[in-house]
C-alpha cells in the first residue's frame, strides 16, 4: 500500500461545495443547512454538504419520477453503453477518487480502486435481464415472464467503502431500468457525490441518479418512509436495518439488507500458515477492520493453536498505523463514536478474561494528533460466549477461539447471529468441501480471507447478516419484479 499526503483542495475539485444532486441540478438543502465532512486522521474539515430532510427527499423522488419513463424505455443496450461510459470516466479519474475516498474514510490507498471493474460487470448485465418462456395449456397460447424495474427506488449506504457501495447499489438499480434516490452516509458523502458528478458527465440523464446528503435520522429516515419509493436497499448496522425494514413494512415496500458480520476463519492443522497468517491479519486490519466481511474470529484446531497465535502476533506487530507518513498499512477509525465503541470492546475482552496478546492501545501525540487511531489487537483464549466473539466490533480486533475437532469448529463458526462470510484454511479438498457446505454464510472462502478471488460473485448474508444480494448478476435481478404474461388470439382457432 502506498500513501500520498492529503490534498485539501481535492474535495473542491471533485464535488460542488455545499450541494447535492437532484434532477441533474446541484442544489443546497431546502433549509440551507449544511454539515461538515472531516478527515478522521486529523479532524480537519474536508467540505460541507447539504443537511437535508424529508422535503429534499420528496424533491428527489419527484425528479426521479420524471426521469423514470424515458430511462425505462431506453433500450437496454443503450442503457448499458451509458453505464460503460460512466465506468470509463471513473477509471480515468481513479487516482483522485481513490484519494478522496481515502481522505474521508481515513485509510491508506488500496491501489487501483475496484469501482470501475465492478460497474463494468453490472453494466454488462443491463441487456441480459431476461424472462423465461412458459408452457401453456393449449398450442394457441403463449406464456412468458418479463422482468421489469420497480420505478423510483431508494438506497442508503454506510461510510466504510462509499465508492464501491455507491457504484454497486446505484449501478445495479439503474441497469435494471429504475431511477434512484441515494442517501450516502454523513461521514463519507464526498466520494458518492464525485461519482454522481461523473455519471452526469457520462451522459446518464438528469434525474436517473439523485444523491441526497444528510443525517440518518433526518434525510435517511425519510427515504424508506416515502410512499412512492417502490423498493429499498440498505447496507449498515442491524439496528438501523430493522428501522428501515419497519418503515418499509408500513408502506409494504420490498427491500434488501446487508448488515455486517462476525466472520469466522477456520484454521485446520494442514493449512499453509505462510499464506493464511498474512491474509488473516490483512483481513482484519484493512480499512482498520471496518469491513462487513472482516474475518474477526479465528477458530483454530488445538494442535496448531500455539504456532498460529505466535505468528498472528508477529504479523500484527508489523502493521504500521498511520496518519500520513510512509509506509503505513492502517489508518484511523472513522469517528469518535466508532473509536469509543472499539475501545469499549477491547475493555470488554479484557474484563471477560480473554488474553490480550498484542495491541489494545491508542497511538497518540506527534503525527497521530487528534486522529481516531487504535492499535491492531489480538485476543487469545476467547470463548464463544464472550461479547467480543459474538458482536461485530468493526475495528482491528481479532479473537482466537481454540476447538478440539471439525464438529466443534463448525458449531463455533456457526454459533453467532451473523452469517456473512466464512473462511476455511486447509490443504485437504475433502475438508474444504465439507466445510463449504456446513458453514452458514452467504460467502465461503477457501484459502482466501475476503472471498476476493471471484469476479461477479453475489454478496449478501445468511441469518441476521441480512437478505438479498448486492453484487453480481443477482444484484441487478434484485431490482426487478417479475410479470407473467399469458396470451391467446382474440378468437380461438376452431
Ligand atoms: O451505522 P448505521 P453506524 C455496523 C458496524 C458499526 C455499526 C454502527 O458494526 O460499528 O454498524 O455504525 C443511515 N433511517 N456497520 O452507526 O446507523 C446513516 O446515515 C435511515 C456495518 O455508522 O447503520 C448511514 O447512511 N437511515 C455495516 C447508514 O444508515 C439511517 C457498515 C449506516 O449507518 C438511520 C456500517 C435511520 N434512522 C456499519 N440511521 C456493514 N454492513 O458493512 C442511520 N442511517
Amino acid at each position: 500500500m502506498t500513501l500520498t499526503t492529503p490534498n485539501p483542495t481535492l474535495a473542491e475539485s471533485l464535488v460542488v461545495d455545499g450541494a447535492q444532486l437532484i434532477g441533474g441540478e446541484w442544489v443546497p438543502s431546502r433549509t440551507g443547512r449544511t454539515l461538515d465532512v472531516i478527515n478522521p486522521a486529523n479532524r480537519e474539515r474536508l467540505a460541507s454538504v447539504p443537511r437535508s430532510d424529508a422535503s429534499d427527499i420528496d424533491a428527489a423522488v419527484e425528479a426521479a419520477e420524471r426521469a423514470f419513463p424515458a430511462w425505462r424505455d431506453l433500450n437496454a443496450t443503450a442503457r448499458a453503453a451509458l453505464l460503460f461510459r460512466w465506468a470509463a470516466l471513473i477509471e480515468e479519474h481513479s487516482a483522485e477518487i481513490d484519494q478522496l475516498e481515502s481522505q474521508e474514510v481515513g485509510r491508506p490507498h488500496w491501489g487501483p480502486p475496484p469501482m470501475a471493474g465492478q460497474l463494468r460487470f453490472i453494466a454488462g448485465q443491463a441487456d441480459k435481464v431476461q424472462g423465461v418462456s412458459l408452457p401453456t395449456y393449449s398450442p394457441d397460447a403463449l406464456g412468458f415472464t418479463l422482468r421489469e424495474p420497480y420505478g423510483v427506488v431508494g438506497a442508503i449506504i454506510p461510510w466504510n467503502a462509499p465508492g464501491p457501495m455507491f457504484v454497486t447499489e446505484v449501478g445495479a438499480a439503474i441497469a435494471a431500468g429504475n431511477t434512484i434516490v441515494m442517501k450516502p452516509a454523513e461521514d463519507a458523502p464526498l466520494t458518492p457525490l464525485a461519482l454522481a458528478k461523473l455519471s452526469i458527465d457520462a451522459g446518464i440523464p438528469a434525474g436517473v441518479i439523485n444523491v441526497v446528503t444528510g443525517y440518518g435520522h433526518e434525510a435517511g429516515a425519510a427515504l424508506p418512509a416515502h410512499p412512492r419509493i417502490r423498493r429499498m436497499g440498505f447496507t449498515g448496522s442491524p439496528f438501523t436495518g430493522s428501522l428501515i425494514m419497519a418503515a418499509c413494512a408500513k408502506n409494504l415496500t420490498p427491500l434488501h439488507l446487508e448488515l455486517g458480520g462476525k466472520s469466522p476463519q477456520v484454521v485446520f492443522p494442514d493449512a499453509d500458515l505462510d499464506v493464511a497468517v498474512p491474509a488473516m491479519v490483512s483481513g482484519i486490519t484493512l480499512n482498520t477492520g471496518q469491513i462487513c466481511a472482516a474475518g474477526s474470529r479465528v477458530v483454530v484446531l488445538r494442535s496448531v493453536h500455539d504456532e498460529l497465535v505466535e505468528r498472528l502476533a508477529t504479523q500484527m506487530q508489523k502493521i504500521t498505523v498511520g496518519p500520513w507518513h510512509q509506509p503505513v498499512n492502517m489508518g484511523p477509525l472513522i469517528n469518535e463514536k466508532q473509536h469509543d465503541r472499539v475501545l469499549g470492546y477491547i475493555e470488554a475482552g479484557k474484563d471477560a478474561g480473554a488474553d490480550l496478546v498484542t495491541g489494545g492501545g491508542v497511538p497518540r501525540g506527534g503525527d497521530y494528533g487528534d486522529g481516531f487511531f487504535v492499535e491492531p489487537t489480538l485476543f487469545d483464549g476467547v470463548s464463544p460466549d464472550m461479547k467480543i466473539a459474538r458482536e461485530e466490533i468493526f475495528g482491528p480486533v481479532l479473537s482466537v477461539i481454540a476447538v478440539d475437532d471439525e464438529r466443534e469448529a463448525i458449531e463455533v463458526a456457526n454459533g453467532t447471529d451473523y452469517g456473512l462470510v466464512a473462511s476455511v484454511w486447509t490443504s485437504d479438498v475433502g475438508t474444504a468441501i465439507r466445510m463449504s457446505r456446513a458453514l452458514q454464510a452467504g460467502q465461503v472462502a477457501v484459502n482466501n480471507a475476503l472471498g476476493a478471488a471471484v469476479i461477479g460473485g453475489p454478496f449478501g448474508g445468511y441469518k441476521s447478516s441480512g437478505f438479498g444480494r448486492t453484487m453480481g448478476a443477482d444484484s441487478v435481478l434484485e431490482w426487478t419484479q417479475v410479470k407473467t404474461v399469458s396470451m391467446r388470439p382474440a378468437t380461438p382457432a376452431r
